[in-house]
């Protein structure tokens, strides 16, 4: 029988749609039934398991699931040691922490005493102590946003992504002491079978990653700005340059990092570049 590599991935929430994106664009498809626990996949040998993400560390941990997909606060959150294969980039968020209005913040040395509400006990006492505050943390599941004004907290450490539950519960933002993405964790003890298919899957899942922060573009170039477009460029090893029918020009092709885009464009439009076209890449190998 083939053997399989099983994955623990969030049943539903923050990080399950793109976690499960992913994995369809790395060419694997599966039954997206979300009221089934397991699924086996077509276009790689891949279970799954779907489950809360809180117990995710816990399953790679014990070898239920192989590998998982969770975000890096809850990964260090748990204290277990496992492989962190990939920084998944997705789902990126903040811990900071958040005072009430009128609070006099200029530091982490103002918690000093003070009681701090958190669902990252963990994190936060590891941060606290490496700048010696010696502060209580409280610790809530859920709802850390109100513990404030319920009288159980002087300040919270929480997660942050656009900042509006802080402001809709009157609280402001006082500093991020942590930053999280998704990340994608392994069992350190995997057999060499299972290991040779995490590479697979790695390799697959690095080739979306990097075409995802990548532009494909074309354009037709008179040929004496060839070496001066080609610098603009950067990045891969050479342009493609292929001759046109018009002397004197030529077309070229080139990936181009998604973040320097419009730099490149405006000066290679400004070399005399015409004909511009510019496309979204599906893979990527470097
Ligand atoms: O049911 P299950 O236990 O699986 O899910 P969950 O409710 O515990 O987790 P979920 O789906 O909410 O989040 C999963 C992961 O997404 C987290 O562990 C983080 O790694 C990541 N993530 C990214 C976030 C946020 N952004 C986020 N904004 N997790 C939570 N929040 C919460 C935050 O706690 C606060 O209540 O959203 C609120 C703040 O959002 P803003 O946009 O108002 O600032
Ligand atoms: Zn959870």
């Amino acid at each position: 029988m083939e053997r399989t590599i099983s994955i623990a991935v969030q049943k539903s929430g923050r990080l399950s749609e793109k976690s499960l994106d992913l994995i369809k664009a790395c060419g694997i498809d599966f039954s997206a039934d979300s009221r089934v626990l397991k699924a086996t996949a077509s276009g790689f040998p891949l279970s799954f398991l779907f489950v809360r993400d809180d117990d995710i560390p816990q399953y790679v941990a014990d070898g239920v699931a192989d590998i998982g997909i969770v975000g890096r606060n809850e990964y260090d959150e748990s204290g277990m040691e496992l492989d962190v294969v990939r920084d998944l980039g997705f789902a990126s968020c903040r811990l900071s922490i958040a005072v009430p209005r009128g609070f006099d913040y200029h530091g982490l040395k103002s918690l000093e005493g003070k009681r701090i509400a958190t669902s990252y006990p963990r994190i936060l006492s590891r941060i606290l102590t490496e700048n010696n505050v010696s502060a209580t943390p409280v610790v809530v599941s859920g709802s850390v946003e109100i513990t404030v004004d319920v009288g159980i907290a002087d300040a919270i450490a929480d997660l942050v992504s656009t900042g509006t539950t802080l402001k809709m519960n009157g609280l402001e933002e006082a500093e991020c002491i942590y930053r999280s993405s998704a990340i994608m964790i392994a069992n350190p003890d995997l057999d060499d079978e299972k290991r040779a298919l995490l590479t697979r899957l790695l390799e697959r899942i690095d080739a979306v990653m990097m075409a995802r922060h990548k532009k494909y573009i074309l354009f037709n170039l008179p040929e004496d700005k060839l070496d001066e477009a080609a610098a603009v460029i950067g990045g891969m090893k050479s342009p493609t340059v292929t001759p046109l029918m018009d002397k004197g020009w030529v077309s070229v092709q080139s990936a181009v990092d998604e973040s320097r885009f419009w730099a490149v464009f405006e000066r290679l439009r400004a070399l005399g570049a015409e004909g511009i076209l510019v496309m979204n890449i599906e893979k990527m190998t470097e």
